[in-house]
Order: C-alpha cells, then sequence, then structure tokens
C-alpha cells in the first residue's frame, strides 16, 4: 500500500475538480483520499513515494490512435492534400515500415510513456509492431492493438481476408489486462464492404472494440458524398468508371451497436448518425493540419455531447507522439475557445473521455479506479492557471505509475 500526495491533484472527472495539496492510498486501484497526516494515521504502514512541494498528479493519458509502424517517417511522406499523401505511402509504405524495427518501435513507446501516457491504441496495418507492443505491455503500457483490414479489389477479398485472420487471431493469443486485440477497418474509401463486414461480424462476436478513419479530408468528402474529385479521377487508372462502396451514412450504419472510435472525422456535420453509446470521435488536430483542408469543429463537436477524445495519429501525420504536444497543438488550433477553459477540457480529452471510449476503467483519479497516474513537477502557479500552464510547461513525467506499479523510465 502507497501513499502520494501533490500540490495539484488534477483529478480529471467530469468537472475537472483540483483538489489542493491532498493525498491519495492505493494499491493496484485508488483506495482513498484525504489530508496526507490523517491518511498516515490511519494507514502507518503506507509507503511514502516522495514528490516535489510543486508537484501535479494526474491520470496517464491515452492516445488511442497510433500507428508505429510508420515511426521511421520524418521527411519521406508528402504533406498538404490528402491524395498526395496517400500515393505517398502507398510508394514508401514497405521501406517506411521495414525501417521501423522493433528497438525503433520500443522507443517511441518508451518516450510516449516519459510524456505521461500509460495507454495507447495502436493501428496495427502490417503486424510488425506486435512483438513490440508485447514488450511494452510487460512494462507497464497498456496497449489496445487494433488489427487493420482494408482492400478494394473484389478479386482479392479472399486473400485479404486470410492475410488479416492470420493477423488477428495471432493477436488474440496474447489477449490479457495490458495487450487488448481490437480491429481496425480502415476507411470507407479503402475497405470494400465483404472485408468490412467480415471484421465487424469478429468484433461482435468477440466483443471487441474497433476503430476507422473517417471524413477525413476534403477528397475523401467528395468522393464519399458526391462520388467526385480526385479519389474519382485517381481510381479511373486501375478502373472504369468507379463508385464509392457507400455513403457516409451507410458507412456508419456498419458499426451499429459496436464500441467504435471514428478517427477525424473533420467533415462530419451529422452528428446525430453516431450512437452516443457507442460511438467516440477521435481528434488528431496536427494530422489534420496536415492531410485534410480543413479544421475540426471542436464546439459543435461537444456540443452534439458525443464523446470527442484527443490522439496523435502516427508519425505519418505528425512530428511528435507526445499528448502534450497534441494539446500544446490544440490550443493553437481552436482559437475561438476560452484558452483556460480548453486547457482543463484537452485534459479530459487525454484521459476521462478516451478511457470511456476504450472501456477502461482508468482515465480519472477516483477512489476504485486503476492507480493510472503520473507525477510532473511544475513551477509554483496559480490554482485557476494551472491546467494551462500544465499543458505549456510540461515535458516528461518524474514517475508514472500504471495499475499501482512505477513504470521504469
Ligand atoms: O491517420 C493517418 C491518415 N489517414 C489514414 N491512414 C493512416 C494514417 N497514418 C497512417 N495511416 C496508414 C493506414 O493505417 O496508412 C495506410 C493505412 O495502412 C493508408 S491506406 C493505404
Ligand atoms: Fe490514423
Amino acid at each position: 500500500m502507497y501513499i502520494v500526495s501533490a500540490k495539484y491533484l488534477f483529478l480529471c472527472d467530469e468537472n475537472f475538480t483540483i483538489l489542493e495539496n491532498q493525498a491519495f492510498i492505493f494499491k493496484e486501484q485508488i483506495l482513498e483520499f484525504g489530508k496526507s497526516e490523517d491518511l498516515l494515521k490511519k494507514y502507518p504502514k503506507a509507503q511514502w513515494i516522495k514528490t516535489d512541494q510543486n508537484s501535479i498528479i494526474l491520470p496517464a493519458f491515452i492516445n488511442p490512435h497510433t500507428h508505429l509502424e510508420f515511426s521511421a517517417n520524418s521527411t519521406t511522406l508528402h504533406f498538404g492534400e490528402f491524395l498526395l499523401w496517400l500515393k505517398s505511402v502507398i510508394e514508401s509504405r514497405s521501406f517506411l515500415s521495414a525501417k521501423a524495427k522493433e528497438e525503433l518501435i520500443i522507443q517511441n513507446i518508451k518516450r510516449m510513456q516519459k510524456s505521461g501516457v500509460g495507454t495507447i491504441g495502436e493501428i496495427s496495418s502490417f503486424g510488425s509492431d506486435l512483438q513490440a507492443c508485447l514488450k511494452a505491455s510487460e512494462n507497464g503500457m497498456r496497449v489496445v492493438f487494433f488489427n487493420e483490414i482494408l482492400g478494394t479489389n473484389e478479386k482479392q477479398i479472399e486473400e485479404k481476408k486470410a492475410e488479416f485472420l492470420q493477423r488477428f487471431e495471432n493477436s488474440l493469443k496474447y489477449k490479457s489486462e495490458f495487450f487488448i486485440p481490437a480491429i481496425s477497418v480502415h476507411s470507407a474509401y479503402s475497405t470494400h464492404p465483404k472485408l468490412a463486414c467480415f471484421a465487424l461480424d469478429l468484433a461482435r462476436k468477440y466483443d471487441l472494440l474497433v476503430s476507422t478513419h473517417f471524413l477525413e479530408s476534403k477528397v475523401e468528402n467528395i468522393w464519399l458524398r458526391k462520388a467526385k474529385g480526385g479519389f474519382k479521377k485517381w481510381l479511373e487508372n486501375f478502373i472504369a468508371n468507379p463508385k464509392p462502396f457507400y455513403t457516409p451514412k451507410d458507412y456508419v450504419k456498419l458499426f451499429k451497436n459496436i464500441k467504435t472510435l471514428f478517427t477525424h472525422c473533420v467533415y462530419l456535420k451529422e452528428y446525430e448518425w453516431l450512437d452516443k453509446n457507442y460511438h467516440s470521435i477521435t481528434h488528431c488536430a496536427f494530422s489534420n493540419r496536415l492531410l485534410s483542408q480543413k479544421t475540426f469543429n471542436l464546439k459543435k463537436a461537444l456540443q452534439s455531447g458525443l464523446n470527442i477524445h484527443l490522439g496523435t495519429d502516427g508519425l505519418s501525420s505528425n512530428i511528435s507522439l507526445s499528448i502534450l504536444d497534441e494539446m500544446r497543438a490544440n490550443l493553437l488550433t481552436h482559437q475561438n475557445e476560452d484558452l483556460l477553459k480548453l486547457a482543463s477540457r484537452l485534459l479530459q480529452m487525454a484521459t476521462l473521455y478516451p478511457a470511456k471510449a476504450l472501456n477502461l476503467n482508468a482515465g480519472e483519479i477516483k477512489v476504485g479506479k486503476n492507480a493510472d497516474f503520473s507525477i510532473f513537477n511544475l513551477g509554483e502557479c496559480e490554482k485557476k492557471q494551472a491546467p494551462l500552464q500544465f499543458i505549456l510547461n510540461s515535458k516528461e513525467v518524474e514517475k508514472i505509475f500504471i495499475k499501482g506499479k512505477e513504470c521504469s523510465l
């Protein structure tokens, strides 16, 4: 049993409560809050976790959308327009993935851990990230492992199913509290309905989480809504008279009653298509700036009452996998939001909300929740300013605990 105290405890509950000079007792889970003196009297054998006098404690961050197989990208992929990027991905993905060796992926996971992340949602395109993710899951990183399916060619359906099944079934063998197999249906423009339905039937059968990219870019929006634009022109190089597989509304219907994270949704206005009980939106501001040609309307999205949370996306469309960097990007992106209110909302969007989207008993400092939390040192600051000052100034944790166990950094 342990006891830890902080200058400010960001509970990351719905009201964004901040406790000042308070402590809590924890084992694998959080057991009790109070003043350190009182708790020490009640639990004289509890071990002290030493903290700085200006420390901040908050739930470990959850980054539900990474592509670690693209970790080797820095200057290879092309940004500014989605098809430009997609063509560069198709050209360079085998080379990039071969360069993203286990060591590089582990290094990137470690970096995320140092930036306060305790859980990742990894979109696995090829399965070459499996070993690194398994190792990380033994060292305190919780991994939701989304096996990706995609393919548009009617003639290759069986081949694609078999290749997906092999990766998927292999990941199922390692299922544990820290390694959670899941499914990613890549997108409406890249996944044939036969493949999408095949994967989603498995998600229903095994009760698995699902992730999908949705209405991310200008070209995708025109393609799905009007069957026109750059996608059509590009596809005409391969097939005569190409048509989208779905309308956006029909695509969403495939995910009925399945817990799904819809990533991006920059061009979604019809929030009512999504089901609040099952669906959430992963917002990746940095990635959107590089690929989407439009800014996600955070105000409208939050007003819809849907669960909106943050993700970094991969180094395929970002320069950092740190959720803190992503929060700073969000501060600049959403300029019409009140700065202080946005700061505390962003912290919820990296803790409480993704935990709900991923069905995790974490993301909040609360009795009964897993003791997944980080300790940061921050200079002296006023309580109301603390969430913003924390986002502006924090880079690395002092300590991070997952399920009550300190992770070695
Ligand atoms: O989220 C970004 C942009 N949108 C779509 N896909 C990806 C992103 N980063 C990496 N990807 C991967 C995706 O998982 O790139 C491939 C897929 O394997 C694109 S489709 C050939
Ligand atoms: Fe992505």
